[in-house]
């Protein structure tokens, strides 16, 4: 064990003398100069993003760590990935992994170091190997069809990922089951400046050959396609050919058929030539405004393709049909109706591809045994998020970190809790900030702004994002976490940074400006019906199989949850999924904005720090004893500080530090016998210790230095 290096700071937070927030940053950053980009506060795993290859990982470091208990080396991935799957396989205990931080930070990094160390350490077999195989290999997959450059990260997420891995009574994987939350699909029409679509457009007209260009009737050049931006169309360090191989074959290992593969493939290629279909005004003789096909190249193409008649699309992406019980009416759309019917239609098709594409993945990996299984979950999801404009999407991932939030204060107390039991302490309430206030502000049934936007959404009559801001501002207007401009207003106070049209969270984790445009649509997330029929007409079987609403014989099918609502029902079970596992966390922190190596910013630490709530995370772990180790261990690092326990000690460990400590004459009150662990309560003893072995191991290198010259 190496807890207290000074040159590289403290490796765990706990023993931070002074402990403020200034501290905690310097200690931080020393570290990270020194490469050293894991730290602890206890059981809690910090993690900074380096922004360059480490030596640090692979089979030598993985047969390291594998050997020993979590704080007998460096801290590292590894030691907590191992802790977490040994009390898996050795205890019983379900786990999970919450990785959490910023975008850019290093979670996906993060999730992909833990399943590869857990691959690494467990029991091989060709069965296990293949399985192992297919559960790694679904990373670039996903990677590919849910991953963007944005302008935080290269590679970002753009969905959330949780995935339980399941393994037998031997700690071998037998399978697993991904949960996928929200895709950002308005992605799919239009990026930010300097942003990219999701990752697949670009390996497709990078790696494709030219046979399966031809059959796809694409080009390889970016800047013929409207929904890529030819600003961006290369990632320095990316390689989206020799990617788009990995796919492939990452597709094929995971079992997804030749055939299957093409007909992805070929969803994809049909996404990118929508938004080459360009429509134009039309008037009809009413002199109604229309819209028709400008060219129909991109749209003869996709009926090729799909086997669908290409007038039955424009007809579908031009105007809408009204059914009443008597009749059926049809509307004609203007030019900016189809425009926007057509990018819903895009958006539409690629995230219910992403959702068929996760599905055909957990058919693969799905374990077919009764037998009782254990299991590990990692949760991969987007980081807490304040843009410049922060729209519905951001709205969501912001709830979801909340709840995540929730579920670390709960359970980083609670298992502080439990472990006192466990050893027979007595156990002294801590106060922390809860900020269950923020969460039920967003998610209560039947006053919370879900709900609410759900009213809207379903209310008769003329709703629009207006009248729904118009029903959080009466509501909300004296609710803490909540600013507008009208309820600033009635206060007085302007705020002349916020528009009309917009409202305000204190999140936990920071104020965050949303803009209400489209919450309504966003929410209702409905595609015309003519769009989903004429899809489900397709004689493609994959693109048919996304509508199935679409078969005139659903027509009665009920209205489908909106988003926010589904959202908010599927962060409900997880929430239940991670509460009933034993928790591990990794906080991951991002040391500057320009993904440089090298670079810390203090004040953009500073803040992730805050929101991470390290330093509370730091008072809790110290509240009652701040450091604590099992008997074994603990006499083995500081035996040689006692006459009784070095060179030689016969007896029990316990009995051990109960001599070393007592010889030491530390005081009563600073330690607590539990029952497999040593609690000592204030890091001063701790340090004090770490200072005496330092100096008996000098003394002892003199005494051998002095005998071995003795000899010579
Ligand atoms: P994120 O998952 O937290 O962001 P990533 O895990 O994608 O962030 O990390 C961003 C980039 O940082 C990676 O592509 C790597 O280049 C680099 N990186 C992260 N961790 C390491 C590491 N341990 N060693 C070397 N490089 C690393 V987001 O998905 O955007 O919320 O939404
Ligand atoms: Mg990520």
């Amino acid at each position: 064990m190496t807890l207290l290096e000074r040159s590289v700071g403290v490796e765990d937070l706990v023993l931070l003398e002074p402990l403020e927030e200034k501290s905690l940053l310097q200690n931080l950053q020393l570290r990270y100069q020194n490469k050293e980009i894991y730290t602890y506060i206890g059981n809690v795993l910090i993690s900074v993003n380096p922004y360059q290859q480490l030596p640090i990982y692979g089979p030598e470091f993985i047969a390291t760590y594998r050997d020993y208990t979590f704080y007998e080396q460096k801290p590292h991935i590894y030691a907590l990935a191992n802790m977490a799957y040994q009390s898996l396989r050795d205890l019983d205990r379900d786990q999970c992994l919450l990785i959490t931080g910023e975008s850019g930070a290093g979670k996906t990094e993060a999730s992909k170091l833990v399943m590869s160390y857990v691959a690494a350490v467990c029991e091989k077999g060709e069965q296990v190997n293949s399985v192992k195989e297919q559960l790694l290999q679904s990373n670039p997959v996903l990677e590919a069809f849910g991953n963007a450059k944005t302008i935080r990260n290269n590679n970002s997420s753009r969905f959330g990922k949780y995935m339980d891995v399941e393994f037998d009574f031997k700690g071998s994987p037998l399978g697993g089951v991904i949960t996928n939350y929200l895709l950002e699909k308005s992605r799919v029409v239009k990026q930010l400046e300097g942003e990219r679509n999701f990752h697949i457009f670009y390996q497709l007209l990078a790696g494709a050959d030219a046979q399966l260009m031809k059959a796809l009737k694409l080009e390889p050049d970016v800047s013929s396609y409207a929904y890529l931006n030819p600003k961006v169309s290369r990632v320095d360090g990316m390689d989206d050919a020799s990617n788009f191989k990995a796919v492939q074959n990452a597709m094929a290992v995971i079992g997804f058929s030749e055939e299957e593969i093409r007909r992805v493939l070929e969803v994809t290629a049909l996404v990118l030539k929508l938004g080459n279909v360009k429509l134009r005004d039309e008037f009809q003789a009413s002199g109604v405004s229309a819209s028709g096909i400008l060219d129909g190249k991109a749209l003869q193409e996709i009926g090729e393709m799909v086997g669908l008649n290409s007038n039955d699309i424009e007809k579908a992406l031009c105007s809408r049909t009204m059914e009443t019980a008597k009749e059926k009416v049809v509307t004609a759309l203007n030019v900016i109706q189809a425009h926007y019917a057509r990018d819903a239609l895009a958006k539409n098709i690629y995230s219910r591809l992403f959702n068929w594409i996760v599905n055909r993945i957990n058919d693969s990996i799905k374990v077919n045994t009764k037998e009782e299984k254990k299991v590990m979950g990692v949760l991969d999801i987007y980081g807490f998020e304040i843009l410049e404009d922060n729209s519905f999407e951001q709205f969501v991932i912001n709830y979801c970190n909340e709840k995540l939030q929730q579920v670390f204060i709960e359970m980083t107390l609670k298992e502080e809790q439990e472990e006192y039991k466990r050893e027979g302490i007595p156990w002294t309430k801590v106060d922390y900030f809860d900020n269950g206030i923020i969460c039920n502000l967003i998610e209560h049934n039947q006053r919370g702004i879900l709900a609410m936007l759900d009213e809207e959404c379903l209310r008769p009559g003329v709703v629009s994002d207006s009248t729904f801001l118009a029903k959080l501002n009466q509501l909300f207007s004296k609710h803490s976490h909540y600013e507008s401009k009208v309820t600033q207003n009635a206060q007085r106070q302007y705020d002349h940074t916020m528009g009309l049209s917009c409202f305000r969270i204190c999140h936990y984790a920071g104020k965050v400006t949303y803009s209400v445009t489209s919450f309504i649509d966003k929410n209702n997330d409905l595609l015309f019906r003519d769009l989903s029929q004429v899809m489900w007409k397709a004689q493609h079987p994959l693109l048919r199989s996304l509508f199935p609403e679409g078969d005139p014989k659903q027509a009665s099918l009920k209205r489908p949850p909106t988003a926010g609502t589904q959202f908010k029902n599927s962060v409900s079970i997880l929430m239940k999924n991670l509460y009933a596992k034993n928790p591990n966390y990794i906080r991951c922190i991002k040391p500057n904005e320009q993904q440089q190596r090298g670079l810390f910013s203090s004040e953009l630490v500073a803040v992730q720090a805050r929101y991470l709530g390290l330093l509370e995370n730091v008072r809790v772990r110290r509240a009652g004893y701040a450091f604590r180790q099992g008997y074994g261990p603990f006499l083995e690092r500081y035996r040689l500080l006692s006459k009784s326990t070095w060179p030689h000690w016969n007896g029990g460990d316990r009995e051990g530090v109960e001599k070393l400590l007592g010889e030491l004459s530390l005081s009563p009150e600073e330690m607590t016998y539990g029952k497999t662990k040593i609690f000592i309560r204030s890091p001063k003893t701790l340090f004090f210790l770490e200072e005496q072995r330092r100096l008996r191991l000098q003394q002892l290198a003199t005494l051998i230095q002095k005998i071995y010259r003795g000899w010579r």
